[in-house]
């Protein structure tokens, strides 16, 4: 059996497929997702369909980009019970008439409307995929139930999958800014590297792409490993950027073979 993390897919479905391909992925295998399922990239809808019917040799959890989204889909159902609206779930019309009506409601009581759907990405459902409000709360309710955190002993080793960061104990990280260990989970930047870690273990994560200059994890688009030897730890990040592949700048896809380290690249 081999085990392999892929993190930060956001939207980009044709590339996660190409990724499965190439390391063969199968029934004994078993494959762990970091995280950002949506945003950015073009497809979302396919990548929310796949996850909704994944095979039970892939575990999947949380993000940040799918906490926001499961947030704004919630502030719409929020709304259609306030208002009385009994909006139809099974009509993608209503879904977007609802969501129109949110963003004049946010608008109207002078609400940052960065809080909802700061990607347009329900805008991108609703509208052009046909998604309805019943495809909504069953993603919303998807992501709810999503853990933080994944741990598996690789040879003797402990290895955690996380989005952000990983960090055994609120102490190791005070003065950072983060108010609960599940906030560093979702949401570490360099601190996941220099303040947390898994003693004598691994941390798998994703979340900074490393095609960033200036970030602490850029690697120029490669996955990032860092060693912390005060804590007998190994780092990688293996958001390399996917979704941000354009005419004009490159980005990848990137997966990691927990066993042997070995790294591949889409
Ligand atoms: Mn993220």
């Amino acid at each position: 059996m081999n085990t392999y993390v892929i993190s930060d897919i956001h939207g980009c479905y044709e590339e996660f497929m190409t990724m499965l391909d190439k390391i063969g992925f199968s029934g004994a295998d078993r494959l762990i997702l970091a995280g950002d399922y949506v945003d950015r990239g073009k497809d979302s809808f396919r990548v929310l369909r796949w996850l909704e019917q994944k095979p039970e040799n892939v575990y999947a959890i949380l993000g940040n980009h799918d906490e926001a989204f499961a947030r704004s889909v919630e502030l719409m159902e929020g709304l259609d019970q306030k208002m009385g609206l009994q909006s139809d779930p099974d009509s993608p019309q209503e879904g977007l008439a609802l969501y129109e009506s949110l963003r004049y409601y946010m608008k109207k009581k002078g609400l940052p409307g960065g809080y909802f759907d700061f990607y347009g990405t329900i805008y991108t459902l609703l509208k052009r995929k046909g998604a309805t409000l019943q495809d909504l709360y069953r993603w919303m309710e998807m992501f709810g139930k999503m853990p933080l955190c994944y741990e598996q002993k690789v040879k003797e080793r402990s290895c955690v999958v996380v989005h952000g960061g990983y960090a055994e104990h609120l102490e190791d990280i005070a003065g950072a800014g983060y108010s609960s260990l599940d906030e560093f989970y979702l949401q570490a930047r360099e601190e996941a590297y220099l303040l947390g870690g898994k003693p004598h273990g691994m941390v798998v994560a994703g979340h900074t792409p490393t095609l960033i200059p200036g970030e602490f994890p850029y690697n120029e688009g490669w996955v990032f490993r860092y060693y912390n030897e005060e804590k007998d730890c190994v780092f990688y990040d293996i958001d390399c950027g996917c979704a941000y592949r354009r005419k004009d700048s490159w980005g990848r896809l990137a997966c990691i073979r927990l066993e042997d380290e070995r790294i591949f690249y889409v």
